[in-house]
């Protein structure tokens, strides 16, 4: 057990506190005076206001006074600088030299303002009109076969934005509709399916007050979902007990300060999160909830043989659970040694997250992406969702399993209709409402649209936002074969190397951000997303865009739609855009039993559910029950040890959002000034022959002859287990094979890259 030493470099203050105000301030500083600045940040996750464009966690029905975070303030922040990446700064700088930028200094340049093309011969962007670019790109795509096109989207676009954005891609005639969730929880949305019939997660904010124990899997609050530490440190408060399994000792889940409450600011009270922190091997995971199944399951035997009397809760696993005996009889024949070994942790420390178990009313899992991020990723929820079976903690009022969705409307997007499974999708309804066949073959993930890049098949690629190239596998090889593309198309805020691979006709199209004021032909409109917890919520934008030539993504989607598409009575982009309540009616005639009243019910304070059968004990699985997952294996790194082998984590910094790196201080992991950095516990430096600060490669032991490395990297102390190192994302991913992904959703393995270690 490691809850008591602490080896960790730097920082060893609290999550929250003035650290976090100081954090806002240093990257922002003036920007942060300005009144209508203080306005925006005043309106975030309010009824009535905007929603954060940070991460998915719930919005409380009762917010706040200011109901956001460090990170989501750096967010709104970022969206609302004063800084602009006009037609002058690419006149001056060649695309080709803006390849050598670092991602911050490219973001750095602020908000794009003008529709750019790329110029081939002066290998630059230069400005155009939105009537060219939309010609042109309709031209492009009309001469492409639709299968060969890729319309991906990262999470922030809005329910509206993401339903035209899949109906584009389904009237176009295809199902290529990867999102970033294919990177993150996806892992979540197949496994959950299959074993629960839910793809998403079953608890709602009030669980979090009835809960008496909460365990937690690889997902880093204190940075990650930081306003999720209020509820966390309310349920502490009342007795509720927290224990948490993560290779990295997170400050967040250590200790947690409320930079909103002036008492614990000026007494510098900390509140304790986790009761237990275990510092389980990369992967290791599925190993230790396994051990936590055996524990369980001794105790009941042991209960039952003497006092006739049951611990786990016989009658939920009978009247609703499938193959609970194939699954006893799974953990009687997995040994303490082995769960030992491939967890890391002691057969002692895994009896007492146990006890904490059987001795809880009602629990809840959470995870994150230490969890779906690995070669049996899917494994690992099952197993979480075996352990909650044991004892009925699903589908109860203060229990069941909560994975924290990662971009503010990434789940939301899943719900409208970006899918490149069409049996996700309610085609009939579709077809009803437009008068079309849409297309029912399987479109691509991200992994498949990257091997399609990589293969020459896929010729054009439409970005609704995000940073793929960046955020994908495989970096060196896939941005050379980006440039064998036709047609290459972004949609963003602000500048990023996603922008600096173009096919050979490439447009760069600049939108408005959530809290800009988005006017269209009926007056200022509303957005709509869905939270972490399945809550609908409406965001109204009221700053002045950043300029007066950015056209809304909705707008955006339908100016490309219609410039491509036939005419079709049934199908009005123009009536679409000028009012989205339209959009929003088609929302609801599609998913009537999720989306009733939709327009009237998106102010509700705290969102408006939109439920969930499993949290009812309904289970639209394939045997109508919630089932038992056997795992064919303990160690979800998927691969063998060997000398000389590390598992690699790729980490988040609390400075960035996934690939806008705010700035370079790492401050609740203390490593400052740099992010090119190898994390490595001192035994592990000694043992491997290295010295504190010595500079050295990683180089990829994917075994599959492929060449990846990444140099610079300053040998660290940090307390990790052994067998491991870490290091930052998005800078590793060059390293990380295309191959290497969960089995089932094809979620890329970032959490454990087989790496080696060169001196430099
Ligand atoms: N500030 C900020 N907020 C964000 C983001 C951001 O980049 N910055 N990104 C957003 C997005 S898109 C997402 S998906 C979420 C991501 O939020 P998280 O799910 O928290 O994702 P990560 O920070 O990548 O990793 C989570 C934790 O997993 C741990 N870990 C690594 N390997 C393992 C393992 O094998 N087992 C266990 N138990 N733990 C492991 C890491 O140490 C880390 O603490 O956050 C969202 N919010
Ligand atoms: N190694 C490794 N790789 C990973 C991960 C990891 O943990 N490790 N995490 C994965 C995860 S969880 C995810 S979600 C992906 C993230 O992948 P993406 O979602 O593709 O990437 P982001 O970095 O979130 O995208 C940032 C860009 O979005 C644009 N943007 C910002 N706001 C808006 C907006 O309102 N509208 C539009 N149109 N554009 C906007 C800006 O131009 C900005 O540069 O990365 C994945 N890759
Ligand atoms: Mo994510």
């Amino acid at each position: 057990m490691s809850d008591s030493s602490d080896e960790t470099v730097g920082y060893d203050g609290p999550a929250g506190g003035w650290g976090s105000l100081q954090g806002i301030a240093r990257i922002f500083g003036k920007e942060m005076d300005s009144p209508a600045v203080l306005e925006t940040l005043r309106r975030q996750n309010k009824p009535g206001g905007f929603m954060c464009v940070s991460c998915a966690w719930g919005k409380p029905a009762k917010p706040h006074p200011f109901e956001f975070c460090e990170n989501g303030a750096k967010a709104t922040l970022w969206e609302a600088t004063s800084r602009r990446c006009t037609p002058d700064f690419f006149a001056e700088h060649s695309v080709s030299e803006l390849q050598g930028w670092t991602d911050h200094a490219l973001e750095q340049q602020g908000r794009l303002t003008h529709p750019m093309r790329y110029d081939r011969a002066s290998d630059r962007y230069v400005p155009t009109s939105w009537q060219e670019a939309f010609d042109a790109i309709g031209a492009e795509l009309q001469a492409l076969d639709p299968w060969s096109t890729i319309f991906y989207t990262s999470g922030r676009a809005s329910l509206e934005t993401a339903y035209l954005y899949a109906l584009f891609a389904r009237l176009y005639g295809h199902n290529n509709l990867p999102d970033s969730s294919n990177m993150c929880h996806e892992t979540t949305s197949v496994e959950l399916k299959k074993v629960i019939g839910s793809p998403v997660g079953t608890c709602v904010l009030s669980d979090f007050e009835l809960c008496d124990a909460i365990f937690f899997f690889g997902q880093n609050t204190g940075s990650n979902s930081p306003r999720f530490l209020h509820p966390l440190q309310e349920a502490v408060q009342r007795g509720c007990r927290i224990v948490t399994f993560n290779p990295v000792r997170e400050r967040g889940s250590i200790a947690f300060r409320n930079p909103q409450s002036p008492t614990e600011m000026l007494t510098g009270k900390d509140t304790p999160i986790s009761e237990l922190y275990f510092q389980v091997k990369p992967g290791g995971d599925l190993a230790a909830i396994m051990g936590l199944c055996k524990h369980v399951l001794e105790r009941e035997a042991r209960q039952w043989a003497s006092e006739q009397r049951h611990l786990i809760d016989v009658d939920f696993i009978a009247q609703h659970t499938q193959d609970f005996d194939g699954f006893r009889q799974c953990v009687e024949q997995t040994g303490w040694e082995e769960i030992e070994r491939e967890s890391g942790l002691s057969r002692a420390d895994l009896a007492a997250a146990g006890d904490i178990y059987c001795e809880a009313r009602n629990v809840i899992g959470v995870y994150g992406m230490g969890v779906t991020q690995h070669v049996h990723g899917s494994q690992t929820i099952g197993m979480l969702v075996n352990l909650l079976m044991l004892r009925g903690n699903l589908g109860k009022e203060g229990a069941g399993i909560s994975p924290v969705r990662g971009h503010s409307n990434v789940q939301g997007q899943r719900t409208v209709g970006i899918a490149e499974k069409p049996e996700l999708v309610p085609l009939d309804a579709l077809k009803k409402l437009f008068g079309f066949d849409p297309p029912t073959e399987k479109g691509m993930n991200t992994v498949e649209a990257c091997e399609g890049i990589i293969a020459g098949r896929v010729k054009a690629f439409i970005g609704l936002g995000g940073n793929f190239v960046r955020a994908i596998p495989e970096r060196a090889r896939m941005e050379k074969a980006w440039t064998g593309m036709r047609l290459t198309v972004q949609i963003a805020t602000r500048l990023n190397r996603s922008h600096l691979v173009n096919g050979e006709v490439a447009y760069l199209l600049p939108c408005l951000g959530r809290s800009e004021e988005d006017m269209q032909a009926s007056g200022p409109q509303t957005v709509t997303m869905e939270d972490s917890l399945s809550c609908i919520h409406g965001s109204v934008g009221k700053r002045k865009p950043a300029s007066e030539h950015l056209l809304s993504e909705l707008a955006i989607v339908a100016g490309l739609a219609k410039a491509t598409l036939p005419t079709n009575p049934k199908v009005r982009w123009d009536e679409w855009t000028g009012d989205y309540g339209k959009v929003r009616d088609l929302i609801e005639a599609t998913y009537p039993d999720q989306f009733a009243d939709f327009s009237k019910r998106m102010f509700t304070p705290g969102g408006f559910y939109r439920g969930n059968k499993a949290r009812e004990r309904i289970w639209a699985t394939e045997s109508g029950k919630a089932e038992f997952t056997l795992p064919t294996t303990l160690r979800a790194c998927g691969f063998e040890d060997a000398p000389g082998r590390y598992r690699l984590i790729t980490l988040r910094s609390n400075d960035q959002f996934n690939t806008t790196i705010y700035g370079y201080s790492d401050r609740m992991r203390g490593v400052e000034g740099t992010r090119d950095v190898l994390l490595m516990n001192p035994d592990e430096i000694a043992r491997a022959g290295l010295e504190t600060g010595q500079v050295v490669a990683l180089v990829s032991d994917a075994g599959d002859g492929e060449h990846r490395e990444v140099g610079g990297l300053v040998v660290t102390p940090f307390s990790l287990p052994d067998g491991c190192v870490a290091a930052y994302y998005p800078e590793m991913n060059p390293l990380i094979a295309l191959s290497h992904h969960d089995q089932l959703s094809k979620t890329p393995a970032s959490k454990s890259v087989p790496v080696r270690i060169r001196a430099e």
